[in-house]
């Protein structure tokens, strides 16, 4: 008799195999094991110890100056349909893309040490809950995965159980930028990434896991895999809606998880619930509406702009027992980063004395922190649900200098999954490449929805069906700016000036204004106590620019062209008739 295991040691044979380690290291996810791995680390340069007094068991990690952020040019969806993939992708034939990964994984591992790690995405015992094994030569991924997954002895005996996985293989290789590759084979579960120590490229669970495999596997068994936050809100008479937020990278999603409530918010008794600040799996349960759960243990979240002011509940978070990369430091060893409010780097993340007088930043601006939510002040014990947790709202968002207003309301799901569609964000520093520059980034999963788009956008629309009670959606921007360039809108606490909008909207109790492009408060319909706004700031923010979005739903309807006939006919038919609404 064969055990469930056979499959996964057969496959960890095969690998070594292929890349010849010295040694194969099993992980556990015991703190001896990872004590024994931040103390190798430690030694050999990988981990600089921070500032115990003010940070203690926190440390730096270097990545290569070229190796800093997701590559998106060099990530791949190899279906056997190119087709399949879609235009949103990079596609290569699975078979020349397993020969082209094969020869640059072969001996690849020669005088390193191979660690297996099981993981599982979603609490041990959700039913919604996906495992996985990454195969890695890089122990600064197991600490990142220890602390972003539930990783070891629990998610193997799930494994075990259940008999499948997903099979992640990963070798920062040497780290060569003409020798890197992220390549997902979606039909075969199976993921293969080369060349890269960083984050979303080399922590296998998270967006080549979570979101590409995921949303491929999603798709046909009737649910979503989603790059969006999760939080509860809890309104003073203690009752709890629940909101998912889908921002591309960089525009606020661990910010929006972790919001403070604005004072006067506080004294009246509202409180706000981290579920998840990055990846949302949602599925209809038996009562029709979407339960979502939060298949991370960890944030793997952007240090630059994180302050006592702007977030302070992941200052608190990240206190203690946190992985840095790519940050500065201070003379006293701290941790410094753009926009910290205190302290003066004197080493920027290269590891260099840092030069004021260049004007470039000391720490890098895609420099992150890596922390287990249990330390975050405002987890949600929801979070550890089995069942997830009903989703009242969908929010859709993306930085949006000019034309889109602060926040309006799709007027029914259809409609909804056109403003997820259509979305635009200008670029980050989360991935390699110009930054500022506007795209299309539909539902914020541009760079990680693993097949065709317009599937996608089918699949989205599919949940619209007899018995669901599906989730109110809205579109926000933060980020408007006025004719000074400085944002119009104060955000981040404020934010939930929108969201309590939101929330009276799906009780039937807050006003809005119908127009083409959906429904949008009167200033009057938000609790603006205390907020100052430039007569500039309330005209942007609230009002609806008709020749600019006649220009934008002719540039909605060529990208939704851009597709093909494999467009649902759904989404060419609700541009047309906002168009016609808008009088094109
Ligand atoms: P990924 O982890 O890359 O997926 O990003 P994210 O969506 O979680 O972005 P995050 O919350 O880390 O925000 C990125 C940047 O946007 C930070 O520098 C924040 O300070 C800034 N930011 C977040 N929320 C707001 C807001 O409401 N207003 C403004 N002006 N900036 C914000
Ligand atoms: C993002 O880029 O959206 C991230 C960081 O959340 S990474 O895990 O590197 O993709
Ligand atoms: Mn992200």
């Amino acid at each position: 008799m064969g055990s469930r295991l056979d499959a996964l040691n057969q496959w960890v044979l095969e690998v070594a195999r292929l890349t010849r380690p010295a040694a194969i290291h099993w992980c556990d996810g015991s703190d001896t094991e990872n004590a024994q791995l931040v103390a190798q680390m430690e030694a050999d340069g990988t981990l600089i110890r921070l500032n115990e007094e003010t940070h203690p068991n926190s440390w730096l990690h270097r990545s290569h100056p070229d190796d800093v952020a997701r590559v998106e040019h060099l990530t791949f969806v190899c279906t056997s349909e190119r087709e399949d993939a879609g235009p949103n992708n990079h596609w290569m034939a699975p078979a020349d893309a397993h020969a082209k990964m094969d020869a640059l994984f072969d001996g690849c591992m020669r005088g390193r040490t191979m660690y297996v790690i099981p993981y599982c995405m979603g609490p041990i015992d959700s039913p919604l809950s996906r495992c996985g094994v990454e195969i890695t030569d890089s122990p600064y991924v197991v600490a990142n995965m220890r602390v972003m997954t539930r990783m070891g002895a629990a998610a193997l005996a799930r494994i075990e159980r259940e008999g499948s996985f997903i099979k992640g293989l990963h070798s920062i290789g040497e780290l060569d930028p003409n020798r890197r590759f992220i390549v997902h084979f979606p039909e075969e579960l199976t993921i293969k990434s080369f060349g890269s120590g960083y984050g979303g490229n080399a922590l296998l669970g998270k967006k080549c896991h979570a979101l590409r495999i995921a949303s491929h596997q999603a798709r046909s068994e009737g649910w979503l895999a989603e790059h969006m936050l999760i939080l509860g809100i809890e309104n003073p008479q203690g009752e709890t809606h629940y909101i998912a937020a889908a921002f591309p990278s960089a525009c606020g999603k661990t910010n929006l998880a972790m919001l403070i409530p604005p004072e006067g918010y506080r004294e009246d008794g509202w409180k706000v619930w981290t579920i998840g600040d990055d990846i949302c799996w949602m599925r209809p349960g038996p009562d029709g509406r979407l339960y979502a759960i939060n298949p991370e243990a960890g944030f793997f979240g952007v240090a630059p702009g994180t302050s006592i002011n702007s977030n302070p509940n992941a200052l608190e978070t990240i206190a203690h027992d946190t992985i840095f990369t790519n940050v500065a430091v201070t003379a006293d060893n701290q941790p410094w980063w753009e926009g910290l409010n205190h302290g003066q780097p004197v080493i920027d993340w290269r590891g260099n004395d840092y030069d004021f007088s260049k004007g470039t930043p000391a720490a890098h601006p895609n420099s992150r922190f890596t922390v287990s939510a249990r330390q975050c002040p405002s987890y949600s014990h929801k979070a550890e649900d089995a069942q997830g947790v009903p989703i009242s709202a969908i929010v859709f968002g993306g930085r949006r200098a000019s034309l889109v207003p602060l926040v309006f309301e799709a007027r029914d799901w259809t409609h909804g999954v056109l403003v997820g569609a259509a979305m635009g964000s200008e670029t980050t520093a989360a991935a390699t490449g110009a930054v500022g520059v506007m795209r299309r980034d539909p539902m914020a999963m541009k760079p990680f929805c693993g097949y065709n788009f317009a599937d996608y956008f089918g699949h989205w629309l599919s949940f619209d069906k007899p018995g669901a009670q599906l989730p109110k959606v809205f579109h926000v921007n933060w980020f408007r700016k006025g004719d000074d360039g400085k944002f119009l809108w104060p955000g981040f606490g404020d934010n939930l000036r929108v969201l309590e909008w939101m929330i009276k909207r799906v009780e039937g109790k807050a006003g809005a204004v119908e127009t083409p492009i959906g429904n949008l408060p009167k200033e009057a319909d938000l609790n603006l106590d205390g907020v100052r706004l430039s007569d500039e700031a309330r005209a942007k923010l609230f009002g609806f620019d008709a020749d600019g979005w006649r220009n934008e739903f002719a540039s909605i309807g060529e990208f939704l062209r851009e597709y093909g006939p494999r467009m649902p006919e759904a989404l060419h038919a609700e541009q047309q008739r906002i168009a016609g609404a808008l009088g094109a």
